[in-house]
């Protein structure tokens, strides 16, 4: 394996994490990464001067939430390979040389490392588990791609890939919104099992899972509008067909008792029209990305070629 580790930047993204961020960079510096970037959501805890006593880039991100942050430190590397890891001392410097593997090799542009499989006791609450399977399951759904731990905030990928995204999320929706456009930029995508400890006792979590998970998944809802659209409007068409099927057996069995409901009934027509309607709008906006998606690829043909 060609590991030319001097070519990384590990990107630590930070918010009052003094407990642990000293010694995440020591393990990194120990598995032989010398470039490091920390960028810091104004801590009010001693995270930033830790991290310039070990001597690495610390620069104070110019917005709020960990998206935004993420953005701002894409622009400034110039590294051509980058590992984004958590500064909660949560995922292990070693297994950056697994993640980072593949696209020294040529064989991925984009390496995420899977907490799913090999987590501590204690790593993932039950609710942060199950939010987590939810939400693999309805990517699964929308965009038909297996990938089993896509909010993983521990992952490898070259420059180049990472800045032919297009990202706009500010908060925690930022790890959705790198699948998504990993996917809609036709990137290679690798995942790998990595090692996963709970929080030190010290660190509190930023992540709120009700509100965050919330945000998530309608991420994800709303980013499918542009590439599984049959999905997207499917649902909207099934909420009110069903609203149709309810209240047209409710017609039926009043017409079956002798009643006749009209405006009931010029009611359910509506609403199985609208839904059918959805149907008819996903088809058709499904036509128009599959041949925006031939597009794509006629164009990235070209380029590679030349
Ligand atoms: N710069 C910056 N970093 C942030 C912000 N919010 C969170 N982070 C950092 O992003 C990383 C991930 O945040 P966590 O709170 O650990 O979220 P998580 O890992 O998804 O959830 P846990 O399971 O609770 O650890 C940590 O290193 C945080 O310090 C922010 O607003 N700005
Ligand atoms: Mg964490």
């Amino acid at each position: 394996m060609s590991l030319n580790n001097s070519d990384v930047c590990i990107l630590i993204p930070t918010l009052n994490e003094g407990a642990t961020i000293g010694n995440v960079i020591k393990d990194f510096k120990a598995e032989g990464f010398s470039e490091i970037l920390v960028i810091d959501g104004h801590s009010v805890d001693k995270t930033r001067e830790i991290a310039e006593a070990e001597g690495v880039r610390v620069v104070l991100q110019s917005g709020k939430g960990k998206g935004q942050a993420l953005i701002q430190a894409f622009e400034l590397i110039e590294s051509p390979y980058i590992v984004l890891v958590d500064g909660d001392g949560t995922e292990l410097a070693r297994d950056a040389h697994t993640l980072l593997a593949p696209l020294f090799e040529g064989r991925a542009e984009h390496v995420v490392g899977n907490r799913l499989v090999r987590f501590e006791k204690g790593a993932f609450t039950k609710l942060n588990l199950l939010g987590n399977h939810l939400i693999n399951r309805l990517f699964d759904l929308a965009y038909g791609v297996q990938q089993k731990d896509i909010l993983s905030g521990y992952r490898a990928f070259t420059r180049e890939s990472i800045r032919e995204l297009e990202l706009n999320k500010l908060g925690f929706e930022i790890e959705t919104e790198i699948s998504v456009e990993c996917i809609l930029k036709n990137q290679r995508v690798l995942e790998f099992p990595i090692s996963y400890l709970p929080r030190s006792e010290k660190g509190v979590t930023k992540l709120n899972p009700l509100k965050d998970g919330f945000r998530i998944g309608v991420t994800i809802y709303r980013l499918a509008k542009m590439h599984n659209p049959i999905f997207y409007f499917g649902i909207i068409g099934s909420l009110f067909i069903l609203a149709g099927i309810i209240s047209g057996s409710f017609v039926v069995w009043q017409w079956f008792q002798g009643i006749t409901r009209i405006p009931m009934t010029v009611l359910t027509s509506l609403l199985l029209i609208f839904g059918l309607q959805m149907f008819i709008f996903g088809m058709l906006s499904d036509l128009i990305v599959a041949l925006h998606k031939q597009t794509i690829r006629l164009i990235q043909a070209q380029y590679k070629s030349k």
